[in-house]
C-alpha cells in the first residue's frame, strides 16, 4: 500500500507540503502564493541545497493543476518532491538547480472535481454579472497574456475555453506568471503538467510556428520522451514530441507554456500526461497506474533538467 494508491485530494496534497517542508527545512520552503476567489492558498514549494535567495543557480519550475480534472498531473509534481527530498536516487540533480514545485495552480477548482463536478476544467470565479454566476470559471491555460483570446478560445463565460475577461484575470495565473517572472533570469526550464494524450508540446501553440529555441526545444523534448519510453509499462502509447498546434491538432493561445517561452524561458513545455481511455475517461486514468506514471514522468524530469543545466 502506497499514498500513490488512490487519487489525493487537496488537503492531502497541502498536508504533504506541510509535512515536507517541516521535516527538511533547510532544502524546502512552502510558499502561499496567494488566496483563490475561494480562499484557498495556492501553494508551493522552494527546494534549494542551498540559500534560494542567493539566485546562484539555475531554476527548474514544474506546475500542474491547472486543468482541475486531470487529476494524473499534481502526483506527477508530488512525486518529484518526493525524489529530491525524500528518496534521492539523483543527488546531482539537487546540487545543481533550485527547484520550483507548485502541485495545484487551481485548488478550487480541484476541490470542486472531488466533492462535485468531476470533470470541471477551469477555475471556480465569477464577476458580479448574472451570466458568470451561473457560468463560473475561467481556463487557465487560455488567461495568459500571450496573445490573449485569439484563438481557441471563447468569450462565453459558459464555456470550458473562457479566456476570462482579460488577460490574467485569473489568481492562479497571476501566481504562475509571478514565479516566471521572479525567477526569469535563472529559469532553465519550465514544465506544465496536464493530461491527456502522451505528448509532449512546445512553442508557439497559437499559429504552429517556430521559435528561435525550437531545434533544443525539440531535441530535449525527444530526450525526455526517449527516457519516459525507457520506464514505461509496454502498452503505454510512446509520448509524440512536437509543435503545440501539429502535435495536439488544434490552435490554442494564452496557454502557460508560450508566455513562459516567450518571456524568455528557453525550455518550456506542455506535458500531456498518459490518458489510456478516450473522452472524458482519460482524465480519469486508472488508479492503478498514478504510481507508474509518477515514475516515468520522473525518468523524463531527470533527463530534461540535466538537458536543461547542459543549454543554459
Ligand atoms: O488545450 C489545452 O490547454 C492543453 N490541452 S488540455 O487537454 N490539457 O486542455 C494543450 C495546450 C497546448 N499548448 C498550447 N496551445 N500552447
Ligand atoms: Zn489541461
Amino acid at each position: 500500500e502506497s499514498p500513490y494508491d488512490n487519487y489525493p485530494n487537496l488537503d492531502v496534497i497541502n498536508s504533504y507540503l506541510a509535512d515536507v517542508a517541516r521535516q527538511y527545512p533547510d532544502r524546502a520552503t512552502l510558499v502561499s502564493g496567494g488566496n483563490t476567489f475561494e480562499g484557498r492558498p495556492i501553494n508551493y514549494l522552494k527546494i534549494s541545497t542551498t540559500n534560494f535567495e542567493d539566485e546562484s543557480k539555475p531554476v527548474i519550475f514544474i506546475d500542474a493543476g491547472i486543468h482541475a480534472r486531470e487529476w494524473i498531473s499534481p502526483p506527477t509534481v508530488t512525486w518529484a518532491i518526493h525524489k529530491l527530498l525524500e528518496n534521492v536516487t539523483e543527488p546531482d540533480l539537487l546540487e545543481r538547480f533550485d527547484w520550483i514545485l507548485l502541485p495545484v495552480v487551481n485548488p478550487d477548482g480541484y476541490e470542486f472535481t472531488f466533492t462535485t463536478t468531476r470533470f470541471w476544467r477551469k477555475t471556480r470565479s465569477t464577476d458580479q454579472s448574472p451570466i458568470s454566476n451561473s457560468c463560473p470559471g475561467v481556463d487557465g491555460n487560455r488567461n495568459y497574456d500571450f496573445f490573449w483570446n485569439t484563438v481557441g478560445t471563447s468569450n462565453d463565460p459558459c464555456s470550458d475555453i473562457f479566456a476570462g475577461s482579460r488577460p490574467f484575470s485569473e489568481i492562479e495565473t497571476r501566481v504562475v506568471q509571478g514565479i516566471l517572472q521572479e525567477n526569469l533570469h535563472r529559469l532553465a526550464l519550465y514544465l506544465t503538467m496536464h493530461s491527456y494524450g502522451s505528448l509532449i508540446l512546445y512553442p508557439w501553440g497559437h499559429d504552429g510556428s517556430l521559435s528561435n529555441n525550437a531545434f533544443a526545444l525539440h531535441v530535449v523534448g525527444v530526450a525526455m520522451a526517449d527516457a519516459i519510453a525507457a520506464h514505461a509499462l509496454p502498452f503505454f502509447p510512446r509520448y509524440v514530441v512536437g509543435n503545440a498546434v501539429l502535435a495536439i491538432g488544434y490552435a490554442a493561445s494564452g496557454a502557460a507554456e508560450d508566455y513562459a517561452h516567450l518571456i524568455g524561458v528557453p525550455l518550456s513545455y506542455t506535458y500531456e500526461l498518459p490518458g489510456l481511455a478516450g473522452g472524458l475517461n482519460g482524465f480519469h486514468l486508472d488508479p492503478i497506474y498514478i504510481e507508474q506514471v509518477c515514475r516515468e514522468t520522473w525518468e523524463g524530469i531527470v533527463v530534461g533538467a540535466r538537458r536543461a543545466g547542459d543549454l543554459f
